[in-house]
């Protein structure tokens, strides 16, 4: 079948219902926000995306949806070009979809990402192919995910306790583990940290050791740490841990860091663009970068990432928002088709109670995902559902992710974790 041109873009923002998961710079609030693209084609195609749901992103998006009919399916290069003069000199603000963990400078990553996942679902609709495909070819049928535990309250205040309950004490979280790990098969368990004293932490992590061993750890408290403090729990988890994620902020802190220790420093928050790879190989910051297709601007662009770390001997994982099925499937397709992503990967998924794709293709087992064999992304819509979350977007009051505001609702006097020891 003819792939065709883009004959019409329609950009729909969802919310889906979220736990109160604890972090550095406050908690997750009712519901997360994203939105879903679909890029029709002349010849009757629908190509799938999916990304943040900020008012400032959505705006972007909505300029470039506009601007994109006409464009050649297989034209991901002509995408990027409508991206930066549909944006022009207006790049700026991109942080705001990640609740004040990040400074991003440019938005025409961010924004084109989404379009050119779909472009690729419609290349490999067109085609009979799968984007793994796509993408050089699959080299793993199945990929690995991650347990990732959250320290969490019971539930939203004001609301009935969620079916997790409290995560705090370190019994609580290895049951969180034990849950996760029985309902998918997880190997590999990822804590995000930050929110407590690092000892308790540190007590958190030993138990996951204990509890769990043979499953490869993580821990990642996105640079709540001073450089001291975040040598001291790398000496104290070395034998632990299979990589240490963002102890410390910037290329800077983490490159002293890594002087004093063996133990992989991984990132996603101090290499976050192709300028930052330059500095962070220079200082040897990081050993580990964790990708990101919603962030490095696609899959391409995330496989561009993947060859430029096996030039440098630096380990490839991947790191995940809270996110839909449509994003799961790129996520999988990419890890499935990139050689040195050896970690498993992050995902947010076994906390998301809805969802906007048709169920059957995307399944959690023996710890991870197979890859989907159906063309495309290898996921379909299921349009009620969508129209659902749409409408709880419309009323579920939020806008933006801001986790520190709403955490201040519940505790005024919050200011972002800087734990010492
Ligand atoms: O969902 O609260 C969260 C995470 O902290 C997320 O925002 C991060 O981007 O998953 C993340 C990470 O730093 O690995
Ligand atoms: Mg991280």
């Amino acid at each position: 079948m003819s792939a065709g041109r883009v004959s019409r873009v329609s950009v729909t923002p969802v919310a889906f219902r979220d736990p109160p998961l604890l972090n550095v710079v406050g908690v997750h609030q009712p519901y997360v926000l994203r939105a879903i693209v679909q890029v029709h084609t002349d010849s009757g195609l629908v190509g799938l995306g999916e990304t943040y749901a900020d008012l400032a992103h959505l705006e972007r998006l909505g300029a470039v949806a506009a601007s994109l009919p006409g464009t050649d399916v297989f034209d991901v290069n002509g995408l990027r070009r409508v991206v930066v003069e549909t944006l022009g000199a207006s790049t700026g603000g991109a942080g705001a979809s990640f609740g004040g963990m990040l400074e991003v400078s440019s938005a025409v990553d961010t924004v084109a990402a989404p379009f050119e996942v779909a472009l690729l679902d419609l290349q490999g609709k067109a085609l009979g192919r799968p984007v793994s495909d796509l993408l050089g070819g699959a080299v793993r049928d199945h990929v690995p995910y991650s347990a990732y535990l959250f320290y969490k309250w019971a539930g939203h205040p004001g609301h009935d306790d969620d079916s997790w309950g409290e995560g705090r004490t370190p019994e609580q979280m290895v049951a969180q583990a034990r849950r996760m790990i029985s309902d998918y098969g997880f190997t590999a368990i990822k804590l995000k940290g930050g929110v407590y004293e690092p000892r308790h932490e540190i007590e958190t992590v030993e138990a996951l050791a204990a509890a769990f061993p043979g499953h490869a750890l993580r821990i990642d408290p996105n640079g709540a740490w001073t450089v001291e403090t975040s040598i001291k729990v790398a000496d104290r988890l070395a034998g632990a841990l299979e990589y240490l994620e963002d102890p410390t902020p910037g290329i800077e802190g983490m490159a002293e860091v890594a002087k004093h220790t063996d133990l992989p420093l991984a990132t996603n928050m101090c290499v976050i663009a192709f300028e930052h790879l330059k500095p962070a190989v220079a200082a040897d910051a990081v050993q580990v970068v964790l990708s990101d297709h919603h962030l490095w601007g696609g899959l391409r662009r995330s496989a561009l990432l993947g060859g430029i770390c096996e030039t440098f001997g630096m380990g490839l994982s991947m790191h995940s928002n809270s996110h839909l099925g449509v994003s799961l499937a790129a996520m999988t397709h990419l890890a499935a088709a990139t050689p040195n992503l050896t970690y498993a990967c992050d995902t947010h998924y076994p906390w998301k109670t809805e969802e906007v794709v048709k169920p059957g293709a995307l399944e959690f087992r023996d710890g991870g995902v197979a890859v989907p064999t159906g063309a495309g992304l290898g996921v379909e819509l299921d349009e009620d559902a969508l129209a659902a979350l749409h409408e709880q977007y419309v009323t579920c009051g939020q806008r933006g992710r801001e986790d520190t505001a709403y955490m201040r609702t519940i505790e005024p006097g919050f200011s972002p974790n800087t734990a010492r020891w």
